[in-house]
């Protein structure tokens, strides 16, 4: 019997777990950071659902406040007959706002990466919105590049809430916006969500809650790397950082390490100095007009905001093919 070794080729780890291969690029750099997106495993969502009910994260109530005392105007922009299209849509909280006080909207389409989230929500808004046909999408909307077939011969409007756009880099932002142009086409009215940029004490403590809950919502990227990559992060040596970067105009959070110290995590060792910090997040504000500034440079027709002083709604329009 002839005995074979198998050599089996290593595939490069990006392939193997897109994860694994972000954490390591991510910590490895000089300064460190990890992608935000990593925040929303299912530990981290219910941390994220905590915040938006703390007293002192006003967005999504003010978002809220919003998009009910405005419905009515928001959805008149709507083209009639059109489908709304949610990028990111979660539980569809806000989406239902607008979708109870648009007539002549003919179809929703929620956008979402988590499967069985998106499928459970469809079967209560087919419920709850008998005559609008539901069509539920499960796909990265940052990097989708068509609209669904579905309602492909529909004309379109966006949703886009939470001012998650404000967690994009600005040339992300503009990016984005673009791609969405081409996804809702000719014709199409843009709702998005952006927060302001206000007071540095009200942003501050939107960020430092009292109650620490924020705090668990940072670390709790540390106890993901160890729980799915198998790393060693001891949480009781890092600390919750966010501040105002009024230069940038952004809320920054970090994890800052409280000691020098060794970390293992998929073969390789990461070293801290002490005060060392991860970057784990941007929170960009804008004004009005510079939000309407990106839009326009992005290729879509600013036609209205609506604010209640903290938070803003805005509509654009995409007046010609992008
Ligand atoms: C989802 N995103 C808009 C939140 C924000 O305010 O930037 C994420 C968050 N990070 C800390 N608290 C909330």
């Amino acid at each position: 019997m002839i005995m074979q070794t198998a050599v089996r080729a290593r595939r490069p780890l990006a392939t193997v777990n897109p994860f694994a291969a972000d954490v390591v690029a991510g910590l490895s750099a000089k300064p460190k950071y990890l992608p935000p997106k990593y925040f929303y495993d299912l530990a981290g969502s219910a941390l994220f659902e905590r915040i938006t009910r703390l007293s002192e994260y006003y967005p999504t109530r003010s978002e809220l406040g919003v998009l009910k005392e405005y419905a009515a105007a928001i959805t008149s922009l709507f083209p009639p007959g059109c489908a709304v299209v949610e990028f990111g849509a979660g539980a569809s909280t806000k989406a239902r706002i607008l979708l109870r006080a648009a007539a002549s909207v003919e179809a929703y389409v929620p956008i979402d990466i988590s499967g069985d989230f998106l499928q459970q929500d469809a079967a209560r808004l087919r419920r709850d919105f008998p005559h609008l046909a539901i069509h539920p999408v499960v796909a990265d909307f940052t990097t989708m590049l068509e609209p669904p077939a579905e309602i492909a011969a529909k004309p379109r409007a966006g949703f886009f809430p939470g001012s998650t756009i404000g967690n994009f880099e600005p040339h992300e932002a503009a990016g984005f916006l673009r791609r969405a142009g081409v996804i809702l086409g000719a014709g199409a009215v843009f709702v998005v969500g952006v927060d302001l940029a206000k007071s540095p004490d009200i942003l501050y403590r939107a960020y430092n809650d009292a109650e620490g809950v924020t705090a668990k919502f940072n670390l709790n990227l540390l106890a993901r790397i160890n729980r799915e990559l198998g790393a060693n992060f001891n949480l009781d040596a890092f600390e919750h950082h966010a501040f105002y970067n009024a230069e940038r105009s952004r809320i920054e959070m970090h994890l800052a390490s409280t000691k020098r110290q060794k970390v293992r995590l998929c073969d390789t060792t990461i070293e801290f100095r002490a005060g060392e910090t991860i970057h784990t997040e941007n929170s960009y504000k804008y004004s009005i007009d510079s939000f309407q500034a990106l839009a326009h440079g992005s290729g879509w027709s600013p036609i209205t905001a609506w604010t209640d002083g903290l938070f803003s709604v805005h509509a654009l329009r995409m007046t010609e093919d992008k």
